[in-house]
C-alpha cells in the first residue's frame, strides 16, 4: 500500500465534499477526523474483501473470536501506523491546515469493554491480522461504551459515552446481512416424514445488524475484520401482527430491540444475574452462530465438516451460549443427529478463563432459561444429562459429579458447561492455569488432562510501544533493528547495550522528555501540576479490593506520617498517580476513591510534603490516557493478593516501557520475575500458596495490635482528613470485617514488605546508571509478552492453523 501526500490529501478533501458539503476550510477537526477514516476504511474495507475470497477459495481454517468486550480505543493513528501510512498522513492533515496531533486526539475511545479482558481481545485481533490469521471477532455495538468518570468533591459520578458521534466513521453497516434472533415463546415438536420437527411458536423477535470494523495488521495486505451486532426491531410497525390485532407483540419487539445493545454492563469480575445480560449474551451468540453457519454453508454446502473450518474461542464464560445454540442449528436447522452434532460443537469450541473470583463465576437461574430460551433450555438439560453419565462412568463419588454438574439446584454454570462442551480450557498465565488445573477445575483436569492448557497473555506490542512511545521505537530501531515490530523477541538484542553509557543515558531522556509529554497532557485534561522531578509511580486498572488499590495508599500514609515525624526528612521526590474506574453498584471500591482523592487533596496542599511527596488521582482511566502514560512511567504497581490476578496485562505495557515493577508473584509477573530476577523487578509479599495457607488462622487484628507502624497507618483510616472525612468503614473492614472475612486480601500480612521494596526501589532510583540499566533490561526482556507470541501459542496449542513466521 503505497499512497502519496498528494493523494491522501484529494482522498480527504473528496470525502469532506460528499459527505459533509463542505472544503477543508470549513471543516472542524471532527470532520478531518472522519474523513481520514473514511479514506483508511475504504481502503481496508477493498483488502478485507480480498482476504475473505481467498480464505474461501484455499479453505483456511477461520478463528472467530467472541468477546462481549472488544476494549478498542482510537484507530486512526493506529491504523495509518500498521498501514505504513503515519507519516504521509500526518503531512496531509498539516497541509489541509490541520495539526494531525489534535486531530487523532479529537477521535473518541471506542469504550466497548471493562478492563482487560476486553482489551486483550483488542490487542489479540490486531496480532492475528498481521499474523495473516483469517480471523473474525464478535461482539455488541453498543451505543453506550463504558461509563465516563468524572471527580467530584472526591467521589467518582458516572457520565454516560455517547462514543458515536465521531467514533461510529469505522463502522460499516451491513442490513442485507441481518440476522434474526427469537427470544421466549414455546416449543412443540412434532413427526414430519419420520423427523422429529421441532416447531418455536409465539415469539419475540430482534433483528442483529452488523455493523462492521475493519482491522489493518503491520506491514501486510491482510484485513480482519471485527462484526458488532446492533440490535433493532424487525419492522418499524409490523403491519401484518398488527392487522392481526398483535399489536402488543409488536411494541415488545421494539421495545427489546431499543434495550439490547443499548449500554455495556459496567461490571467487571462481578457476576450480577440480571436478565437483559441474558438477553445480551444470547442476542450476540445467536447473531454470530447463525452468520457463521450461513457463510460457511455458502461456501462448502454442509454444516458436516464445520469444525475442520471454523474454530471459535470464547471470552471467558460470556459466550458460553454459543455450545447449545451451535447444537440448535446443527440438530434442528440441519437435520444432524445429536452425536454427529455434538462432535462438530465440542471440536469448535474453545473456552479462556480470566478469573478465579468466585464472586465473577456466571451461574443463570433455570427459570430465566425456561422463560426466555426455550429450545436452548431443553438442549442445555441433555447436554447436563450426557456430561453427568460420563462424570458418574469416570468417578464414582457423589461431590464430584455434583461439582462438576452443568446444572444443579436449579443453576446452569457456564464454566461447567464450557468445560463439557470445549475442545480446550484455558488460563492466561502459568500461575494461573496451574490453579485452574489443580484446584478450580480440578475434577474437570483429573478427568481430561489433555483439555487444560495455558496461554500467557500478551499485548499489542505495535501499539503498546511502536506506536506511542516514539522515543523508544528510534532507539530500538537504530541498536536491534525495526524488525522488532514483527518479532518481539528482537528486543533481547537491547541487551547487549546494557552497560553502554550512551545507550543508558538515551533512555534517560526518553524517560523524561515522555514524562513531560505526560504532565502536559494532564495540565491541559484536569488542570493539574505535577512534579516531574519527582518519580512516577504509577497504579492504574479498574479498582478492586483484590488489586490492593487501599495497600498502595496504606504506604503512602506511612510515609506521609514519617515526614510528619520529622519535617526535614531527606526524600526523593516521588510522584503517585492512580487511575481506577469503581463498578457503579461497588460502594467499597468507590469509598477507596474518595479515601484517594482525600489524602491527595491533604497531602498536595501540605507544605511539609512540597517537592517530596505528591499524590494524583487521574480522572476518567482510559485506553488513551494509558497510551500517554505508559511511556512516562517508572515504577509499575502490580501489587495484587498472589493468586487473585489472572494474569494482568498492564504489568507487561509498562515493562515494555521500560518502567520497574514492583509487584507480588501473581499473575504474569511470575514469568516477568523468572526473565528479570531480584536485581531488574522489586518481589514483595505472600506467595499464593502461603495466602491460601494462612487464610484459617489469618488474625489482622493482631498484627495491628504488634506492629505499631500498621496500627498507626491503619487508625489514619479511623481518623480521616483535615477536610472531616474519615473512613471508619474502610478501618472496621480491615480489622473486623463486614459481612466478610477481615482483611480478606491480605493487605496487613504484606504492608510491610511492601514497604521494604518500596524503600530498595527509592535507593535503586538514585543510583542512575544502575536504574536506566534496569529500565533497560525491562524492555529487553519483554519480548514474550507480545501478542504475536500469544497467538501463535493459541495458534499451535489449541486452533491448529498456520500463521505467518
Ligand atoms: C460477569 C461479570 C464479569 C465481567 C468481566 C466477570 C468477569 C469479567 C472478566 C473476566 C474480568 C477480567 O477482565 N479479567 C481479567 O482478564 C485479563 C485478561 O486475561 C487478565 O489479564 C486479568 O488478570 C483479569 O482480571
Amino acid at each position: 500500500m503505497t499512497y502519496s501526500k498528494q493523494q491522501l490529501k484529494k482522498a480527504i478533501q473528496r470525502k469532506l465534499r460528499i459527505n459533509y458539503g463542505i472544503t477543508e476550510e470549513q471543516a472542524t477537526e471532527g470532520e478531518i477526523m472522519r474523513a481520514c477514516a473514511l479514506v483508511l476504511r475504504d481502503i481496508m474495507a477493498e483488502h478485507g474483501f480480498e482476504t475473505r475470497e481467498k480464505a474461501a477459495r484455499e479453505g483456511q481454517r477461520k478463528v472467530h473470536y467472541m468477546s462481549l468486550e472488544f476494549l478498542m480505543g482510537r484507530s486512526l493513528m493506529k491504523n495509518a501506523f500498521n498501514m505504513g501510512l503515519l507519516s504521509t498522513l500526518r503531512e496531509a492533515i498539516d497541509d489541509l491546515g490541520f495539526k494531525a496531533a489534535d486531530v487523532f486526539e479529537v477521535e473518541p475511545d471506542a469504550g466497548l469493554g471493562n478492563g482487560g479482558l476486553g482489551r486483550l481481545a483488542a490487542c489479540y485481533l490486531e496480532s492475528m491480522t498481521t499474523l495473516e490469521i483469517p480471523a473474525f471477532g464478535y461482539s455488541i455495538c453498543y451505543e453506550l461504551g463504558l461509563f465516563k468518570q468524572k471527580i467530584v468533591e472526591g467521589q467518582q459520578v458516572e457520565l454516560p459515552d455517547a462514543w458515536k458521534g465521531l467514533g461510529d466513521a469505522w463502522l460499516l453497516p451491513k442490513p442485507q446481512e441481518a440476522e434474526e434472533v427469537r427470544f421466549g415463546g414455546t416449543i412443540r415438536t412434532r413427526w414430519d416424514n419420520g423427523h422429529l420437527m421441532v416447531v418455536h411458536e409465539d415469539y419475540t423477535r430482534v433483528l442483529a445488524v452488523p455493523c462492521d470494523m475493519e482491522i489493518a495488521g503491520y506491514k501486510t495486505d491482510h484485513v480482519n475484520t471485527l462484526r458488532l451486532w446492533d440490535a433493532r426491531s424487525p419492522k418499524p410497525i409490523d403491519m401484518a401482527l398488527f392487522s392481526q390485532g398483535q399489536y402488543l407483540r409488536s411494541g415488545e419487539e421494539r421495545a427489546m430491540a431499543d434495550v439490547i445493545s443499548k449500554v455495556l454492563y459496567p461490571e467487571d469480575n462481578h457476576y450480577e444475574g440480571k436478565s437483559l445480560r441474558l438477553k445480551q449474551q444470547y442476542f450476540f451468540v445467536s447473531a454470530t452462530v447463525q452468520s457463521i453457519t450461513r457463510k460457511h454453508i455458502e461456501t462448502y454446502g454442509t454444516l458436516k465438516n464445520f469444525h475442520e473450518k471454523n474454530v471459535i474461542q470464547i471470552n471467558d464464560t460470556h459466550p458460553a451460549l454459543v455450545i447449545p445454540e451451535l447444537m440448535r442449528i446443527l440438530v434442528d436447522d440441519a437435520g444432524l443427529s445429536w452425536d454427529e452434532a455434538w462432535h462438530i460443537t465440542s471440536h469448535s469450541v474453545a473456552y479462556t478463563n480470566h478469573t478465579v473470583l468466585a464472586e465473577a463465576l456466571e451461574v443463570w437461574p433455570q427459570q430465566l432459561f425456561e422463560q426466555l430460551l426455550p429450545r436452548v433450555w431443553q438442549i442445555l438439560t441433555e447436554i447436563a444429562r450426557r456430561y453427568q453419565e460420563k462424570v458418574e462412568k469416570f468417578y464414582d463419588d457423589p461431590q464430584k459429579v455434583a461439582r462438576m454438574a452443568v446444572i444443579w439446584d436449579g443453576a446452569v454454570r457456564m464454566a461447567n458447561l464450557c468445560i463439557a462442551g470445549g475442545m480446550a480450557v484455558n488460563g492466561v498465565s502459568a500461575l494461573h492455569s496451574g490453579i485452574l488445573r489443580r484446584d478450580v477445575f480440578r475434577d474437570a483436569a483429573a478427568m481430561e488432562p489433555e483439555k487444560f492448557k495455558n496461554v500467557t497473555n500478551g499485548i499489542d506490542h505495535r501499539r503498546w510501544l511502536g506506536e506511542i512511545n516514539p522515543g523508544l521505537d528510534a532507539l530500538l530501531k537504530e541498536t536491534v533493528g525495526e524488525g522488532y515490530l514483527l518479532h518481539a523477541d528482537m528486543l533481547s538484542g537491547l541487551e547487549k547495550y546494557a552497560d553502554d553509557k550512551a545507550v543508558l543515558k538515551r533512555m534517560e531522556d526518553i524517560k523524561i522528555a515522555n514524562k513531560l509529554a505526560f504532565a502536559k497532557w494532564a495540565k491541559r485534561q484536569q488542570g493539574v501540576v505535577l512534579n516531574t522531578d519527582g518519580i512516577f509511580d504509577v497504579q492504574v486498572k479498574r479498582l478492586h479490593e483484590y488489586k490492593r488499590q487501599l495497600l498502595n495508599v496504606l504506604h503512602i500514609i506511612s510515609l506521609y506520617q514519617q515526614l510528619q515525624d520529622d519535617h526535614d526528612m531527606e526524600m526523593t521526590p516521588h510522584t503517585f498517580l492512580f487511575g481506577a474506574k469503581a463498578a457503579p453498584g461497588y460502594a467499597v471500591a468507590k469509598r477507596i476513591i474518595n479515601l484517594i482523592n482525600d489524602l491527595a487533596d491533604q497531602i498536595n496542599s501540605d507544605p511539609i510534603c512540597k517537592d517530596k511527596l505528591q499524590v494524583v488521582f487521574l480522572e476518567n482511566y482510559r485506553v488513551s490516557m494509558a497510551e500517554v502514560l505508559m511511556p512516562a512511567s517508572e515504577v509499575s504497581q502490580q501489587i495484587s493478593t498472589a493468586g487473585k490476578e489472572a494474569s494482568g496485562t498492564g504489568n507487561m505495557k509498562f515493562m515494555m516501557n521500560g518502567a520497574v515493577t514492583i509487584g507480588t508473584l501473581d499473575g504474569a509477573n511470575v514469568e516477568m520475575y523468572e526473565r528479570l530476577g531480584d536485581e531488574n523487578m522489586f518481589l514483595f509479599g505472600l506467595k499464593a500458596h502461603e495466602v491460601e495457607q494462612l487464610r484459617h488462622s489469618y488474625d489482622p487484628h493482631m498484627l495491628y495490635e504488634r506492629d505499631p507502624m500498621i496500627r498507626r497507618v491503619v487508625d489514619q483510616l479511623k481518623y480521616g482528613f483535615r477536610n472531616g472525612n474519615h473512613y471508619e468503614d474502610l478501618w472496621q473492614r480491615l480489622l473486623f470485617g463486614d459481612g466478610c472475612p477481615a482483611d480478606q486480601y491480605m493487605l496487613l500480612a504484606d504492608l510491610p514488605s511492601y514497604a521494604e521494596a518500596e524503600q530498595a526501589m527509592i535507593t535503586a532510583y538514585g543510583d542512575r546508571d544502575r536504574w536506566n540499566r534496569m529500565s533497560l533490561l525491562n524492555v529487553a526482556r519483554s519480548g514474550i509478552f507480545a501478542a504475536d507470541r500469544s497467538i501463535a501459542d493459541y495458534a499451535e496449542t489449541i486452533w491448529h492453523v498456520p500463521y505467518k513466521k
